[in-house]
């Protein structure tokens, strides 16, 4: 009788240990991360929208909402909505903007085992953990290139160039206020020329422009259209305008060219806040950074493993950019810009 009882008792023990094995998530996971994650995205919006997709397989039970929007712009709606955050995560754009946003209180500090990948952690890794690098560019110029047959095959090959009389209402770039590629270039230019005569450069810079546009990278493709001759643009937007058919010439200055390394950081009072620590520590994987040419994207990555797709656009004469000096003074440059040389009213979209 005894025995049978506990026949019985050692059989129901293994059929409810078979039904629990059979239920628990694969691989003895630990609970299946879910909800929402609001990111703020300021790459293309082909990247961002590529992102999302890629993530949502990697966590099916996670809904990545993003909006799309140029890095000073970011910034702005980031110190509007301090007191009630709608983004957990700041992807891209670049670090200048992180940086200002530390320094305002708008990021949370995060420090994680990924971070260990990242290859040059003095530039690339705040050592305080508020931001980290997740892709680096260099600056470039886009010359039409009906224009530039017509004009004997010219190409501006430095900054001084940008003054020729000849590109006078032929220049376009961003403003700085909303654009991070805007602010690349001026803090470039404060930085080659010195911050007194890189003003005054800088003034007679603005004076050969066609018109402003909002986002950095729309003067590739109105230059491209034939609406402007040169347009100052990152160089990985501008070869993904060639591929797509644009007839563009791409050429860098000969006395260096600034760059950026795009920033990643999560928002100080984030309401999905272990979510977006799991987008963080995914966006510092190498397959991760890896997945940029899939959706045009160029710049080359900044963790150990990961290959860039165009290494070219690197190797060519880099200024020493002090990202946290730029980072540091962008509202007071931006400011300063806005006031004293072209105010930031209808910009081109
Ligand atoms: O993904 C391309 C890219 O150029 O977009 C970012 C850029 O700052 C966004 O545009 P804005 O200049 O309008 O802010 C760059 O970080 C990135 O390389």
């Amino acid at each position: 009788m005894l025995r049978r009882r506990i026949f019985w008792i050692a059989l129901g023990l293994l059929l409810f240990g078979i039904l629990a094995a059979a239920c628990a998530p694969p691989g003895g996971a630990k609970k299946e991360a879910s909800g929402e994650l609001n990111l703020l995205c300021t790459p293309q919006v082909e990247w961002c929208e590529g992102m999302k997709a890629e993530f949502e397989k990697k966590y099916p039970n996670i809904t990545v909402n993003f909006v799309r929007m140029s890095s000073g712009e970011s910034l702005t709606r980031l110190r509007n909505e301090k007191d009630n955050p709608q983004f957990d995560i700041w992807w891209g754009g670049p670090v200048d903007g992180q940086i200002a946003a530390k320094q305002e209180g708008l990021l949370e500090q995060y420090k994680t085992p990924a971070q260990d990948k990242i290859i040059n952690k003095k530039l690339m890794l705040d050592p305080d953990g508020y931001w980290v690098g997740v892709y680096v560019g260099s600056l470039g110029f886009a010359t039409n290139k009906d224009w530039s047959e017509a004009n004997g095959g010219w190409v501006p090959k430095s900054w001084d160039d940008l003054l020729d009389p000849k590109l006078k209402g032929q220049l376009m770039v961003a403003h700085p206020s909303s654009s991070g590629t805007s602010y690349t270039a001026l803090c470039t230019l404060l930085q080659i020329k010195g911050e007194e005569d890189g003003w005054k450069f800088l003034k007679e810079y603005a004076g050969q422009v066609n018109q402003f546009t909002k986002s950095g990278s729309a003067p590739a493709r109105f230059v491209g259209a034939g609406e402007a001759a040169v347009g100052i643009v990152f160089s990985h937007d501008i070869v993904k305008q060639i591929e797509d058919g644009m007839p563009l010439i791409l050429s860098f200055p000969e006395e260096g060219t600034g760059y950026e390394i795009g920033g990643m950081g999560i928002i100080k009072g984030a309401k999905n806040l272990e979510n977006a620590k799991l987008w963080y520590d995914w966006a510092l994987q190498p397959e991760t950074q890896e997945l940029g040419p899939k959706y045009g994207a160029y710049q080359a990555p900044t963790v150990e493993g990961a290959k860039a797709s165009k290494p070219e656009l690197l190797k060519v004469k880099l200024i020493d950019y002090d990202f946290e000096w730029c980072g540091q003074h962008k509202k007071e440059f931006v400011d300063r810009f806005t006031n004293e040389i072209a105010g930031a009213e209808n910009l081109k979209k």
